[in-house]
């Protein structure tokens, strides 16, 4: 039986991954090296600070801890300045009914995202009141594949890990689902996301009855 569902945000419910590129690739034009939109794939369920040193790894450069904070905050500060702008037009087709639907079948459901800018993202989109519980980056220490965000997500709503699934589009969001015991849906593409329990291209046209028969 499924009693809650898990919901990775950035890539799952809302696309935020094309102003963490705008941001990042900011930085990587001030520090003067070249960052496209494929390498922007490598960082995404990454928390901020690996995704740092990837950027800085695409770059050849290497600076001091402190350095590497500063240039982080800075990245974030353009960052949350696209993420301010955001409404409801920006949550992913199909998002809202299907929460809608899971709500009606008596499904908990909680978020659990590496971001320490959820919040801001919620709010913008009222995406808030569809959540039960919502763990993110500021309530981890450990970031995916660790299992901590969907363990604690799944501890808020009350739901053993076997009786919850995970929503993610990363590759390391479905090991951490997998790691935590859970099931998982991938939603992306088959290459990156084969660990999943299940995979659709897109939340659009999902239904509670769907995922009963995807992960049967
Ligand atoms: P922030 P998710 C992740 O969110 C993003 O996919 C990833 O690209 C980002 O680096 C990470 O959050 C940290 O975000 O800098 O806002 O704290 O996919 O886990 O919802
Ligand atoms: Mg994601």
């Amino acid at each position: 039986p499924i009693e809650a569902c898990l919901f990775d945000l950035d890539g799952v419910l809302v696309d935020t991954a094309k102003y963490h590129f705008i941001a990042w690739k900011r930085l990587a034009d001030e520090l003067g090296f070249v960052f496209t939109e494929q390498d922007n794939e490598r960082l995404k369920g990454v928390s901020r600070m690996a995704s740092l040193d990837i950027l800085l790894e695409i770059g050849g450069l290497t600076f001091d801890e402190e350095t590497k904070l500063t240039l982080a905050e800075k990245k974030n500060t353009w960052y949350v300045d696209y993420i301010s702008k955001m409404d409801e037009s920006e949550i992913l087709p199909g998002v809202l009914a299907f929460l809608t639907d899971l709500r009606k079948n008596g499904i908990r459901i909680a978020l659990g995202s590496a971001s320490k800018n959820a919040m801001i993202i919620l709010n913008n989109t009222h995406l808030v009141p569809y959540f039960d519980a919502i763990i993110d980056g500021t309530h981890t220490s450990s970031a995916k594949p660790d299992p901590e965000v969907f363990l604690l997500g799944a501890k808020a709503v009350q739901s053993k890990p076997e009786a919850c699934v995970v929503f993610e589009d990363a590759e390391a969001g479905i090991e951490a689902a997998t790691r935590g015991g859970m099931r998982s849906v991938g939603v992306g593409s088959p290459t990156t996301l084969g660990q999943a329990t299940a995979i659709v291209p897109s939340l659009e046209e999902m239904t509670y009855e769907r995922l009963l028969q995807l992960i049967s």
